[in-house]
């Protein structure tokens, strides 16, 4: 199986977040995680590395908002112009603002940094950094080199994306996600044939459910941590099932804490019917490991036997599928879960 992945991910690597409460701690989503996947895979016969095309800017402008792929792309050097102490020590800062916009249509944008930050801003754990953009843009490329090897040789590629992408919208950053890699793998390949995406991160994918609520071409189905305990809170409820054109095209699965293997497994043989019943031709797969039970953001219990029974369950589909990585933070483990999981598609 093809592996797209770029070393561009590297020197995204803010020196912190912030948890609730207002405390800064070592930021979760770092280059180690790739490193460990990187590490598990080459253990393996069948892992094929290879760098990701550059599609430029068209089919990510296809799903975001032009002036908040502007703001990623010089939100950094904006920061250090504007702030002598960022400029003195660069590497021990990360770029967030404080004060965030509620989405009630503002006649205006403020055009100050902050402000623009604000509004493509959802929470304090998407830190930016120098490489950010970066990084990002190359991310995104990754998940488009898959979705064009599914294309084009009707078979399954492994998008390594960092950062990720899943809680980013159209024109939002959040949950260390700036360009929604799966969206825009989905977008691009859904001008071949329908597409279904299958979100198995422990959050709700709220940006995917987002880009895609009022489209019927493009089903959105997010099995999750249920938001009335879990981030991102305000989104992933099971009652949000699309608009428009698209009612009847998103689906949400939010469990409860302490999830195991069986009752993950049976939940996810429901929305693998709902796919089958609505035949697309290709599938986008974002798979994140914080349903691991011991990951330090999820509450779940899924086991390794769990992530391989996942895998196999998911693969019975038989689509061409672009599996794109998003989440997972039990780093100890993080390779051999992706491994478990992704041998299934080999
Ligand atoms: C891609 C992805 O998995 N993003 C997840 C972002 C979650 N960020 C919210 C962090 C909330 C921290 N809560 C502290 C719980 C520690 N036990
Ligand atoms: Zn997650």
């Amino acid at each position: 199986m093809k592996i797209f992945h770029s070393e561009a991910h590297r020197a995204h690597d803010p020196p912190f977040e912030v948890f609730d409460g207002g405390q800064r701690v070592p930021y979760l989503e770092n280059p180690d995680r790739i490193d460990r996947i990187t590490a598990a895979l080459k253990k393996t016969d069948w892992a094929e590395f290879a760098e990701p095309a550059d599609f430029g800017l068209d089919p990510i402008h296809a799903v975001h908002d032009r002036d908040y792929i502007a703001f990623l792309a010089s939100c950094w050097t904006e920061w250090l112009a504007s702030d002598s102490a960022v400029a003195a020590s660069p590497r021990d800062h990360a770029f967030l603002p404080a004060t965030f916009a509620l989405r009630r249509r503002p006649t205006s944008i403020s055009s100050t940094l902050l402000g623009r930050a604000g509004y493509y801003m959802m929470d304090l754990s998407s830190c930016i950094v120098e490489a950010t953009y970066r990084a990002s843009i190359a991310s995104a490329h990754c998940a488009l080199s898959a979705a064009q090897e599914a294309f084009q040789n009707s078979t399954n590629a492994f998008g390594l994306c960092r950062p990720p992408g899943h809680h980013a919208g159209r024109d939002y950053a959040g949950g260390y996600c700036f360009i929604n890699n799966a969206s825009v793998a989905a977008n691009w390949l859904s001008a071949k044939g329908k597409v279904a995406i299958l979100d198995v991160d422990y959050h709700a994918g709220n940006g995917t459910q987002d880009i895609f609520y009022e489209r019927s071409d493009v089903l959105t189905i997010s099995i999750h941590g249920d938001p009335d305990y879990e981030y991102p809170y305000y989104i992933g409820f099971a009652g949000e099932t699309g608009a428009g054109a698209g009612l009847g095209y998103h689906q949400n699965y939010p469990l409860p804490k302490g999830t195991d293997d069986a009752a993950y497994l049976s939940t996810l043989e429901d929305a693998l019917n709902k796919i089958r019943s609505f035949s697309p031709q290709y599938l986008v797969l974002s798979i994140g490991m914080d349903t691991f039970e011991g990951d330090p953001l999820g509450r779940f219990k899924v086991t390794r036997e769990g992530f391989a029974s996942i895998g196999q369950g998911i693969h019975d589909l038989k689509l061409p599928s672009a599996i794109i990585m998003e989440g997972g933070y039990a780093n100890a483990e993080l390779g051999e879960n992706v491994v478990l999981l992704l041998e299934n598609f080999k």
